[in-house]
């Protein structure tokens, strides 16, 4: 598994958490995800052979959340 980590603004709770890794684990080919409220940050594993980092930022910024950077 690769990983990748965005820095996403706009998460405040639980329910942003619950949202942004519902989305991820849609795409086909990622693994777990780790939301970190406090740092504002987002990690997924993901399969390279399957997906990428571009559709997983897609899937957190369709949420309404502002990937920096
Ligand atoms: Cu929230």
């Amino acid at each position: 598994m690769d990983s990748v980590t965005f820095n996403v603004d706009g998460m405040s709770c639980e329910h942003c958490v619950k949202a942004i890794v519902k989305a991820i684990g849609e795409l086909p080919g990622t693994g777990d995800v780790i939301v970190d409220l406090e740092n504002k940050k987002v990690t997924a594993a993901f399969d390279g052979g399957k997906v990428s980092a571009g559709p997983i930022r897609a899937a957190i910024e369709d949420q309404g959340y502002d990937v920096i950077g």
